[in-house]
């Protein structure tokens, strides 16, 4: 099967050789055996599991030392409170104790033995979640704005956010056949629907992902999606959703076919063909998208090199009909739903965002946060930015949370110094595969340093947005924030600057390889600057793309590297 003349990516024959994702899963879970072959590996991520090593371990002893990871998808990030409870249940009985929730409002459990998977695999699909295509070339689990606003237009966001996500779920029965119960599998997948209509043998060249949001409302980074959907409120109702498609976070270091690229507004359309676009969509990557190249096979590249011409015009074919022009979008808010917000205009209902750095829940957080929904049972929101909302809380729970929080000494997020409180990091080191350095562990420290500069440049208490990874893959959208900090080798990191508070701009390249002790003081001199000379209530990532990142370099690079 040639790919234009290029030879077909490994993972093609491997998923065409599946049987609908079934590979040698069944049999190697059987087995005695302490990892997965590399063919099951691939097929393992479409059912939400990661094969990982501990890569500290592996330094340190020379040799892997095998586990998993496990993903589960949570659809808007919204949970109810029992679901919520019995993902924290399982926190505690395998892996390393912490629950995870991720940039995509999704949640991981690390560490997980071959051994334990199929009962946690049982025990999170009997809470109602699941681990399909969670992760590999599928949709991947859909994202929308976490703030739990009672108007019916913000309500009914999640409908299609859940209808779209379970309809662009695979149809395979292989995941229940596997890991729960073949026959009741059976009774849940018409066997008619097992042809993969939408995905076919092979699935997608690679990931695609779906978010949702309000207009006005960036927390999501709808830019930097595959495809994004930004609902229109009129009289209080959806009217339209204004789509974008073609973003994506990743490129790879040596490989100048990739980059970051933020996604094109393509159209406006009733809220009624949300699903029919979505599919559509979704089968021009399948059929354009570059199956030789893994590096080269998002949508970006498929809308970047054809034309976002193109691309309207093979959508309107497969559609059969011709959205409306996208309508003009306007961002407001880049709040980020943390301490109280009334969710109605009568103050009946209120929720409250805790901050959790990086997104890890693990010892006093996670038994705190465990006591709060099984005290109050609020919804659970986990947030694209790694946090959590308890959400459809009476006024009078108010004084029982923040009891609990003081109680057990959790920060209140205004507490936070605001370059933590608003920061982001990735897993990385020592269970990301793919992580050059560490990004999560190193996190405070750098939030620390640059804050100290921060706080002696004059600018104590600003919002600085900091994201950072172990690597250029993105996952923590290192390249839409105001400081970029992104691992290329251990302890040296590149620092990209210029992103806009509201996730609407590509950050700029300023520097290379500095070591991750230097980070706060190259930047130092920036932030003088950003004092001295910026504009009424200008941010700093505003404000380094008005002085323009090439020239800031040139100001300062020298005098701080
Ligand atoms: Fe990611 C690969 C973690 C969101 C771009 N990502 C990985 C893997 C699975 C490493 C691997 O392939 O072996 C990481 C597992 C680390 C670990 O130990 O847990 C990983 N990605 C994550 C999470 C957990 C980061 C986080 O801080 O929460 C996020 C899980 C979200 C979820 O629930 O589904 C996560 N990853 C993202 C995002 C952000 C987003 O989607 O909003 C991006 C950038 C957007 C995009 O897709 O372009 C992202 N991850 C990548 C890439 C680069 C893809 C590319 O186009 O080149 C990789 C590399 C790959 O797929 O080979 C990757
Ligand atoms: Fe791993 Fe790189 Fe993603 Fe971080 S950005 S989790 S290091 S793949």
């Amino acid at each position: 099967m040639p790919e234009n003349g290029k030879k077909l990516s490994g993972a093609e024959f491997v998923k065409a050789a599946s049987r609908r994702l079934r590979g040698t899963l069944a049999e190697e879970l059987a087995s005695d055996a302490p990892s997965f072959s590399k063919d099951a590996t691939l097929v393992l991520k479409f059912h939400g599991i990661y094969q990982q090593h501990d890569r500290d371990l592996r330094r340190a002893e020379a040799k892997k030392e095998y586990s998993c990871m496990v993903r589960v998808s949570v659809p808007g990030g919204v949970l109810r409170p029992e679901q919520y409870l019995a993902l924290h249940r399982l926190a505690g009985q395998v892996g390393d104790g912490t629950l995870r929730i991720t940039s995509r409002g999704g949640v991981q459990y690390h560490y997980v033995g071959k051994r334990s998977l199929r009962d946690l695999i049982r025990a999170i699909n009997a809470a109602g979640l699941n681990t399909l295509a969670a992760c590999g070339d599928v949709v991947r689990n859909v994202v929308c704005t976490a703030a739990p606003f009672d108007t019916p237009g913000q309500k009914s966001l999640l409908e299609w956010v859940r209808l779209v996500d379970r309809s662009l779920k695979p149809k395979t029965r292989a995941y229940a056949e596997i890991w729960l119960d073949g026959e009741r599998a059976a009774s849940l997948v018409d066997a008619a629907e097992e042809s993969e209509p939408l995905y076919g043998d092979t699935y997608l060249p690679r990931k695609f992902k779906i978010g949702f949001t309000c207009e006005g409302d960036n927390t999501v980074d709808i830019y930097a999606h595959d495809l994004g959907f930004v609902a229109h409120i009129e009289n209080g109702e959806v009217a339209g959703f204004t789509f974008l498609a073609g973003g994506g976070m990743g490129q790879t270091n040596g490989d100048r076919n990739t980059h970051p690229r933020l996604a094109d507004p393509v159209g406006f359309i009733p809220p009624e063909r949300v699903l029919d676009v979505a599919r559509a969509v979704v089968s021009i990557h399948r059929d354009f998208g570059d199956r030789a190249n893994r590096r080269h096979a998002r949508l970006k590249y498929v809308i970047e090199e054809r034309g976002l011409a193109w691309f309207r015009e093979e959508l309107a074919r497969r559609i059969g009909w011709q959205p409306e022009p996208p309508r003009p979008l306007a961002w407001t808010r880049h709040a980020d739903w943390l301490g109280w917000h009334a969710q109605d205009d009568r103050g009946e209902r209120w929720f409250f965002g805790l901050r959790v750095v990086s997104g890890r829940l693990g010892g006093a957080l996670l038994e705190t946060v465990a006591e709060i929904v099984s005290e109050l049972q609020p919804e659970v929101r986990f947030t694209p930015q790694q946090n959590l909302i308890f959400a459809n809380l009476p006024p009078e729970a108010r004084p029982a949370l923040e009891g609990i929080l003081r109680r057990r000494g959790a920060a209140f997020p205004h507490e936070l110094p605001p370059v933590l409180r608003h920061s982001m990091a990735c897993p990385a080191l020592p269970t990301c595969g793919l992580a050059l350095t560490d990004s999560e562990r190193v996190l405070p420290d750098i939030a620390a340093d640059i804050q100290g500069q921060a706080d002696a440049a004059g600018a104590a208490g600003e919002v600085i947005h900091l994201r950072m990874t172990g690597c250029p893959n993105g996952c923590a959208r290192p390249y839409t924030a105001e400081i970029g900090i992104v691992g290329q080798s251990p302890r040296l990191y590149s620092i990209y600057l210029g992103g806009s508070p509201l996730a609407t701009r590509l950050a700029v390249l300023y520097s290379h390889n500095i070591p991750q002790d230097r980070i706060g003081a190259v930047l130092r001199p920036l932030l003088d600057a950003w004092v001295r000379e910026r504009r009424s209530g200008e941010s700093f990532g505003d404000f380094c793309h008005r002085a323009g990142v090439d020239a800031l370099r040139e100001r300062f690079l020298e005098v701080s590297a």
